[in-house]
């Protein structure tokens, strides 16, 4: 974050318990002092507590929870995720966004998130119900040098993410509906929806966006949603801070794509599996106007779903409608 505002967080932050000096920080930022008053008040007005005292300067003693480029950057643990970022208050959709910035040379791990949405969306051109302030509406751009047809691996690398710092980081037991809901009790907590801009067998870049329930009662759920959709809240019985949630999410997604680019799906298809709804029932599947019984076994090495019918017969497949 190499705004003069960013910067500033920055120093005071790496001086947690001292006071740094007007005349510091201005040389330090290469502003005048009154600059740096100014940006006192504008910190204050985004929610951090500052401390100023006569002869001594300025300290930070408290840092607002609520979700800004300031806010997220502060304490966020990531080599490239989110280091460079654009927060707004409202969007459409946080995937547009993302595609336009992506399209202007956007760097890997960009990314965008919104406290609303007013036209989100899920995949096939459905709705995804956004908020005011309630969840976590985010799209992150990244730029894989592997083959496009390895893209939707990404949403099942993403799910188990969301799953295990779910799990981890607000002790609840969620499952991945193949290929990409996370649920519990049945109830839809958090959808992604993985885009895919690619030429001549080479990704350009894939926007990944998540969508999180958070802070909402059951109730917040406009009619339609109310008996398949949840929150953090419902499920845990306590709000929960979206930026270190975000912060941990993020962070944990940087290490886990890492590890999937170098050792390959292997990883993330022990851990789904270890998520995986149903794994082991009877669902019915139809394909080609069919209806049939099978049994979840699992997922392919290459991320598509492993099915066995009532004869014994083992499919595989990679699209399917399925009736959980
Ligand atoms: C998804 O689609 O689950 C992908 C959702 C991705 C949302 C993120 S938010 C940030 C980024 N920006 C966007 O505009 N989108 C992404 P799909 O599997 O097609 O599920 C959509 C269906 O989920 C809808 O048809 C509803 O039935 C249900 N749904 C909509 N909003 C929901 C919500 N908030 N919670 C639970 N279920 C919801």
């Amino acid at each position: 974050m190499e705004t003069t505002r960013g910067k500033l967080i920055e120093i005071l932050s790496n001086h947690p318990d001292q006071y740094l000096s007007g005349q510091k920080l201005s040389e330090q930022l290469n502003i005048s002092r009154p600059a740096v008053w100014k940006h006192m008040k504008e910190l204050e007005k985004d929610g951090y507590g500052i401390e100023a005292a006569p002869r001594k300067g300025y300290k930070i003693v408290n840092y607002p929870d609520k979700v800004s480029e300031n806010t997220l950057s502060w304490g966020l643990n990531t080599a490239w995720l989110g280091q460079e970022m654009i927060h707004k208050q409202s969007v459409t959709s946080t995937q547009l966004i993302a595609h336009q910035e992506a399209q202007l040379g956007a760097a890997h791990g960009t990314l965008i998130i919104a406290d609303e949405q007013t036209r989100g969306r899920g995949r096939l051109n459905r709705t995804w119900h956004s908020q005011k302030g309630d969840g976590i509406w985010m799209s992150m751009i990244l730029r894989p040098k592997f083959e496009p047809h390895k893209s939707p691996q990404i949403t099942l690398l993403a799910a188990t993410v969301l799953a295990e710092v779910f799990k981890k980081h607000c002790g609840i037991a969620p499952q991945i509906k193949w290929p990409n809901d996370i649920l519990t009790e049945g109830k839809k907590l958090s959808g992604i929806l993985t885009e895919l801009q690619a030429e001549h067998d080479q990704i350009n870049y894939i926007v990944l966006g998540i969508g999180i329930n958070v802070n909402h009662s059951s109730d917040q759920f406009p009619e339609d949603l109310k008996d398949q959709a949840t929150s953090l809240k419902v499920e845990t019985g306590q709000e929960w801070e979206l930026k270190s949630l975000i912060q941990n999410l993020l962070s944990t997604f940087e290490k886990r794509y890492e590890e999937f680019v170098e050792e390959g799906f292997r990883s993330v298809k022990l851990r789904w599996e270890a998520f995986g709804y149903r794994i082991g029932e009877y669902v019915t599947i139809t394909t080609h106007q069919h209806e049939w019984n099978a049994l979840i076994m699992g997922i392919e090495h290459d991320g598509a779903l492993k099915v066995r019918d009532e004869d014994g017969k083992e499919h595989v497949l990679y699209s399917a409608e399925i009736k959980w």
